[in-house]
């Protein structure tokens, strides 16, 4: 597989060794080496969680498929100190894969785009600020439009 590219979505709402969320997230984008990054964005909980979050996108370029690309991600999630299992509890660090220049994929353990990625604000808001003419593969529509239509404008 040649270069591809890929949305990424960063999650944080507990401090880690580099410091608070924010400085987790800034340490998480330099490892990723972006092309394009959003601002880092914060965001009120959805869940369960008491913590507020810092969110972010990152859009990298890169030769590697999907899964080896997940599994790269888990291994830097891992590296930053977040422990498996515990779903949607304070984690010092989520990465998500939202969209892939190639479309979409689907396999064990991995589905692109991501399944929530059109309802949720905290990953829409940061992502139409680096690339609102990418298109959602499965309903046709731009990250423009899906946030036009979350927001309800
Ligand atoms: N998986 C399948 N598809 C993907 C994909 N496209 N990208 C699998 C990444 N992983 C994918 O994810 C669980 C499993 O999903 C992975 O092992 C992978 O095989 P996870 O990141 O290990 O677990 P999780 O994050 O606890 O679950 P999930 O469903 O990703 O939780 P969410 O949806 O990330 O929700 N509020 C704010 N404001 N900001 C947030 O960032 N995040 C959450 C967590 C809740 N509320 C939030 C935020
Ligand atoms: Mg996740």
């Amino acid at each position: 597989m040649g270069i591809t590219s890929y949305a990424i979505a960063l999650g944080s709402n507990r401090p880690g060794r580099h410091g608070p969320p924010r400085r987790e997230l800034m340490a998480a984008l330099a490892e990723l080496a972006p092309v394009a990054a959003s601002p880092i964005l914060d965001t009120p909980p959805l869940g369960p969680s008491i913590r507020r979050y810092a969110n972010a996108v990152a859009i990298i370029e890169t030769d590697e498929d999907p899964p080896a690309l997940l599994a790269r991600l888990k291994g830097i999630e891992r590296a930053f100190g977040r422990r498996p299992g515990r779903r949607w509890g304070a984690r010092v660090l989520d990465l998500d894969i939202l969209l892939w220049s190639e479309g979409a994929w689907s396999g064990p353990g991995l589905t692109i785009p991501h399944p929530q990625f059109r309802g949720r604000g905290f990953v829409l808001d940061p992502l139409v600020r680096v690339v609102p003419d990418w298109r959602d593969p499965l309903s046709g529509r731009t990250v423009r439009q899906l946030c036009a239509r979350l927001r309800g404008r």
